[in-house]
C-alpha cells in the first residue's frame, strides 16, 4: 500500500515536472518572438556608409489613396547594395515600384520584387517616373509640409529610419516624367 502510494505521488511530481518544462519552453519561445519584433532584425547590422539625400514625399491631392516617395541613396560602401524594403506608419502597405513602358508604349508602374540595385560607392535615384516607394492605402491626407518617417530596409546595411518632408510643389526634375 505504502509502495503504490509512493509511486503514485512520484507520477505527480514527474507530470508536474513536464508540465513546467513545458511552460518554460513556451515562455522561451514567445520571447524570442517578441524581441525579433522587426523582420531583419536578425539578420542585418547597423546602417554604416549608406546616406539619404533630397528624400520627399507627395501624393496626388488629399483624397489620395496612396503617395510616393522619392529620394538619393549613396552608397560610400565598396560593396553592392540593394534596398530590398520598405515601411511607414501612414500606409498600410509599402512597395518598391519601378515604371516600365506598357505594349502601347504608356509607362507604368509595377512592384519590382528584387528591390533596387545600390552599387558600391554609386547612387540610386529614386525619381518621378522612374523607381520609386509606393505608398498604399494611405492612412490619412498627406499634406504639404507635413513629415513622413520611413524606413528603409538594405540587404546589407541594414535599417536606415528616415524623416522626410511631403513636398507637393517640387517639379520633377528635367527628363522625368510625372508619377
Ligand atoms: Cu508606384
Amino acid at each position: 500500500m505504502a509502495e503504490k502510494q509512493k509511486s503514485g505521488t512520484f507520477a505527480i511530481v514527474l507530470a508536474g515536472l513536464v508540465v513546467i518544462t513545458a511552460f518554460v519552453f513556451l515562455g522561451v519561445v514567445l520571447k524570442h518572438k517578441m524581441d525579433g519584433e522587426s523582420m531583419f532584425a536578425h539578420q542585418v547590422t547597423p546602417s554604416e556608409g549608406v546616406v539619404v539625400e533630397g528624400a520627399y514625399a507627395r501624393a496626388n491631392g488629399a483624397s489620395a489613396k496612396a503617395g510616393a516617395a522619392f529620394m538619393v541613396i549613396k552608397n560610400y560602401n565598396a560593396q553592392d547594395d540593394r534596398l530590398i524594403a520598405a515601411s511607414t506608419d501612414v500606409a498600410n502597405m509599402v512597395e518598391l515600384h519601378t515604371h516600365i513602358e506598357g505594349e502601347n508604349g504608356i509607362m507604368m508602374m509595377r512592384p519590382d520584387e528584387d528591390g533596387f540595385d545600390l552599387p558600391a560607392n554609386g547612387e540610386a535615384h529614386l525619381k518621378r517616373g522612374g523607381d520609386h516607394v509606393m505608398m498604399m492605402g494611405l492612412k490619412h491626407a498627406l499634406n504639404h509640409g507635413d513629415t513622413v518617417e520611413i524606413t528603409l530596409v538594405f540587404e546589407k546595411a541594414g535599417e536606415i529610419t528616415i524623416q522626410i518632408p511631403v513636398d507637393l510643389e517640387r517639379k520633377p526634375a528635367s527628363g522625368e516624367a510625372h508619377h
